[in-house]
């Protein structure tokens, strides 16, 4: 995997808001041929089980239904800043295809397609509120998000802060994300999102990719295809969460954790986590 550096200022940014947003983290040709596999999925979809209630579509683990998501896997201007900002520890644990089609007309301004959550399923009723940073997403918008009301992503910021509550008033199109075809936003599990109503006549189409520390289950596969696997290097076989053995993903042994060495070798060392284990500071 080819190293992007991770500034002082993205890491303030990101521990202080929650997210990050990463402008042209993919090149046009890059958007072009994701949302051509990412349309040929859907409309394979939509011929199949059409729509949700919700009105949108998606496709969880999508990696393995077209080898331009491995590519995505260990791109080189995002997944090098997620391994920055947890560590060398990490896998994937999601792939999510979602597309969101125009809303029927007369959709309100205050329909949610997906209301306002943190992520991580149960960790919240499991863990309480000190929980913490235990995975980043990183989203590619494959269309133009520049205009408001296109059903694009909507952020609380500083909402990583988990006694921080959903907002209310209402009044929440301001939250979304605006973002050109290429652009990446990088958001963690702690962080308040929802989406709504996609007004436009354009339809969204996004590219979601979650990397949490590999003692987490993956959200949306057991384990990746084997040939999937043999086909690739050490370092996208960890982020596919292969492993020496069970105990590997506890007490990782040298060949579970290419990342270590390759994070070493470009940062000076294998974790970038300053504080203590057991000592909690700041939002981290
Ligand atoms: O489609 C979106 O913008 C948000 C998806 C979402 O809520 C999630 O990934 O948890």
């Amino acid at each position: 995997m080819e190293f992007t550096p991770l500034t002082a200022d993205q890491r303030l940014a990101f521990d202080r808001d929650g997210y990050l947003v990463i402008k042209g983290a993919l090149p046009p040709e890059m958007v072009e041929r994701t949302r051509t596999a990412a349309d040929r999925l859907y409309q394979a979809g939509l011929a199949s089980t059409g729509l949700n209630p919700a009105g949108y579509w998606y496709l969880r683990n999508c990696l393995p239904a077209d080898d331009v998501f491995l590519e995505l896997l260990d791109w080189p201007t995002t997944v090098p800043l997620i391994a920055q900002l947890l560590n060398h520890n990490i896998q994937m644990i999601t792939s999510h295809l979602v597309v969101r089609p125009p809303c029927p007309e007369g959709t309100g301004h205050d329909f949610f397609q997906a209301g306002w959550h943190r992520d991580g399923g149960t960790a919240f009723f499991d863990l309480g509120e000190a929980q913490p940073r235990m995975f980043i997403k990183v989203a590619y918008w494959l269309t133009d998000l520049s205009e408001p009301g296109r059903g694009s992503i909507r952020l609380l910021r500083g909402s990583n802060d988990t006694s921080v509550s959903a907002p209310s008033d209402g009044d929440e199109e301001n939250l979304e994300i605006r973002a050109q075809p290429g652009d990446a936003v990088l958001f963690e599990n702690r962080t308040l999102h929802a989406v709504g109503p996609n007004l436009s006549d354009v339809t969204r189409m996004s590219v979601f990719f979650g990397y949490g520390y590999r003692w987490l289950r993956p959200m949306d596969y057991l384990a990746q295809p084997q040939d999937l696997l043999d086909r690739c290097d050490p370092i996208r076989r960890q982020l596919l969460g292969d492993c020496t053995d069970a105990m590997g993903y506890q007490i990782p042994q040298a060949d579970d954790v290419p990342l270590e060495p390759w994070l070493a070798d470009h940062i000076g060392k294998a974790s970038t986590i300053d504080e203590l284990p057991g000592r909690f500071f700041g939002t981290r």
